[in-house]
């Protein structure tokens, strides 16, 4: 097996299975080395808690890179989650110049909006900012609100397939190389991704879960940018995530304790071994 080594920026929700506590188990499950740079540290995520705590390390970004440019430290793979701030997306730019091998792929979660709302905390300023970098990312991958505010569409939450296409030309004509878009429904049973890699796109549909669950984002995310990394076409890697996030939400609805997030530990046996197939 080919070692590989992935550097993800995201923040530390300390408790909510977001962000790194996600990426960090499923990427390293997968195989890869993980290296990370938080670019908050928050005692929860901001859905649904209230009164968290939020701590900045926009200024620690410049620092990590200069260190890191000492030390000739590089990587595989960039990996972008949720930012802190607008002036961190600038911060997140240089680093990923500064860290990448020659050939090395950039993955851009624009986490910041879903279900027609931009997330606490973020403006029009951080959608610019978002914008330019998904604008260099080999794969980017949002959901329906995200695509929305990149592409400046109005958001609707009952669509056709019409809709989604000019949303996907409109992220081409930003300059997204690759989109993996997701949570696209069609109808009230089903949802799926769509994934326009490599010059065509194809639809990978399956059941919809009538649930709001938080973190599955990252989770799908996290298990694509894994199943990448390890050799997988681009296709392949957006239907097991798929098929993962599925499970993951499936053994969570029924706790009504557990509305924070969604338990993916249980199936990372699954996703490994999906991997060897
Ligand atoms: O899962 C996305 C996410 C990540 N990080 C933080 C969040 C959210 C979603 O709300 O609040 C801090």
């Amino acid at each position: 097996m080919v070692y590989k080594r992935l550097l993800t920026i995201q923040d530390i929700s300390c408790v909510g299975q977001c962000s790194l506590t996600v990426a960090l188990p499923i990427i390293s499950a997968c195989g890869i080395e993980t290296s990370v740079i938080p670019s908050a540290v928050l005692s929860t995520h901001t859905a649904g808690f209230k009164g968290y705590t939020f701590t900045d390390l926009t200024e620690d970004m410049p620092k990590i890179r200069q260190h890191w440019e000492k030390e000739g430290i590089k990587f595989d793979a960039v990996y972008t989650g949720y930012l802190g701030s607008t002036k961190q997306i600038e911060y997140v730019k240089d680093i990923i110049s500064s860290v990448k091998k020659e050939n090395a792929l950039t993955i851009v979660d624009p986490a910041m909006a879903d279900n027609g709302k931009l997330y606490a905390g973020f403006d029009k300023d951080f959608v610019e900012a978002m914008k330019s970098l998904c604008k260099d990312a080999d794969f980017i991958l949002p959901n329906l609100t995200e695509a929305c505010l990149l592409t400046d569409t109005p958001y609707t939450p009952e669509y056709d397939q019409e809709y989604i296409m000019k949303i996907v030309e409109k992220l081409y004509g930003l300059g997204c190389k690759n989109i993996v878009f997701t949570g696209v429904s069609y109808d009230k049973e089903s949802t799926g991704v769509l994934v326009c890699a490599y010059g065509r796109c194809e639809y990978y549909k399956h059941s919809l879960l009538q649930v709001v669950c938080h973190g599955t984002g990252d989770i799908y995310a996290s298990a694509f940018v894994g199943l990448l990394m390890r050799g997988k076409n681009a296709y392949d890697a957006a239907k097991i995530a798929a098929d993962y996030t599925f499970e993951c939400i499936k053994a969570t609805v029924d706790d009504e304790n557990h509305w924070y997030g969604s338990k993916f530990e249980p199936f990372l046996g699954k996703l490994i071994k999906a991997l060897e197939e």
